[in-house]
């Protein structure tokens, strides 16, 4: 029987405002390694996040004696990850990782999977009906919606016009994201107008071509949340192109190289990092836990770094961001 360990994790307080802490319940790491057989599939290739968290499913994995495969599309697109699973649960593998790509569309291709006898976790997305699942391991998308709206709040102190530049309806946790910080806005009072939810398709040139037609209707726009890492990238593309860098406030979740880089140059001003790395080492353990019949966490929630120029270069700021690889 594993043993379990409460750890704390605690998000780095910038800007003076709230912090979102996430608790994480982990199972010890046993010694009798059983070799199960676990893929990981990924929300997308080459995404700096996916790339982290695959870091921690590989880390955890070596320590508990699995062997781990890595899949991913090579777009967020489930007409492109459903293929993929199927052609996985083919093999029968003993788990899969899994970040869907759609609320809807992977609800029954991972019913199947669980039908067919395989464990699955769900590690940052999840679906509508959740219920085969082992574990649903995330960070709280809703709240850090929030938190950027109360960046905005201490950034943009006079209100104005904001926006926000999601995915794609459909994708559980940027549209979480969007939620939180629209409502935010609306609950906020007439201080702020929330004046359009714009979506990338996942792709940075889009954002940049989507910023630039909202900059067109409302010039005065005074800060855009980009709810993701290729929103983020393509949105300060366009503030920049348009000369409005440091002029219009960019709160991008993720922290990939790219928009750390634009935090340092001053185009973004915060950075809502997620724990990537976490959410793999947990979804290991749950996985593992449950191939030995150990006691498992249904849902399990991560924290948030708030990554700022004053704090990007610290000990605890390096950290938070994500890597290009292991
Ligand atoms: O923001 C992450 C992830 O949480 C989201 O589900 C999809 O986009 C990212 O992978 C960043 O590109």
């Amino acid at each position: 029987m594993g043993s379990k360990n409460l750890i704390k994790r605690t998000a780095v307080a910038a800007l003076g405002i709230g912090v979102v802490a996430g608790l994480s319940l982990g199972v010890a790491p046993v010694a009798n390694a059983a070799g199960e057989n676990i893929v990981f599939i990924q929300g997308v290739k080459g995404d700096g996040f996916y790339i982290t968290m695959d870091c921690g499913v590989r880390a955890e994995a070596k320590k508990l004696g699995a062997k781990v495969t890595t899949e991913g599309p090579a777009k967020f697109d489930a007409t492109l990850q459903r293929p993929i699973l199927e052609a996985v649960v083919a093999k029968k593998p003993d788990a899969i990782l899994i970040a869907p790509n759609d609320v809807k569309a992977m609800q029954k291709p991972l019913e199947a999977a669980k039908k067919a006898g395989i464990e699955i976790v769900l590690v940052d997305t999840t679906v509508n009906n959740p219920k085969f699942a082992v574990s649903e391991i995330s960070s709280n998308n809703l709240a850090g919606g929030e938190q950027a709206f109360k960046a905005v709040e201490q950034l943009v102190p006079g209100g104005g016009k904001v926006m926000a530049m999601g995915v794609r309806p459909g994708i559980s946790t940027t549209d979480a994201r969007d939620k939180g910080f629209s409502d935010a806005v609306k609950a906020s009072g007439s201080k702020y107008t929330f004046v359009s939810q714009e979506y990338s398709e996942n792709e940075p040139a889009i954002a940049a071509q989507k910023m630039t037609a909202a900059l067109a209707k409302n010039p005065d726009i005074k800060a855009v949340f980009a709810s993701n890492l290729f929103s983020a990238q393509g949105v300060a593309t366009a503030i920049k192109q348009a000369g409005k860098e440091g002029k219009i406030v960019i709160i991008g979740f993720d922290a990939g190289p790219d928009q750390v880089k634009a935090l340092k140059d001053g185009t973004v001003q915060a950075l809502i990092a997620q724990q990537p790395y976490d959410i793999g080492v947990q979804g290991v353990q749950q996985a593992v836990a449950k191939l030995k019949g150990e006691p498992t966490e249904k849902k399990i929630t991560t924290g948030f770094t708030i990554l700022t120029k004053k704090n990007v270069d610290t000990k605890a700021g390096k950290a938070a961001q994500y890597r290009a690889k292991c």
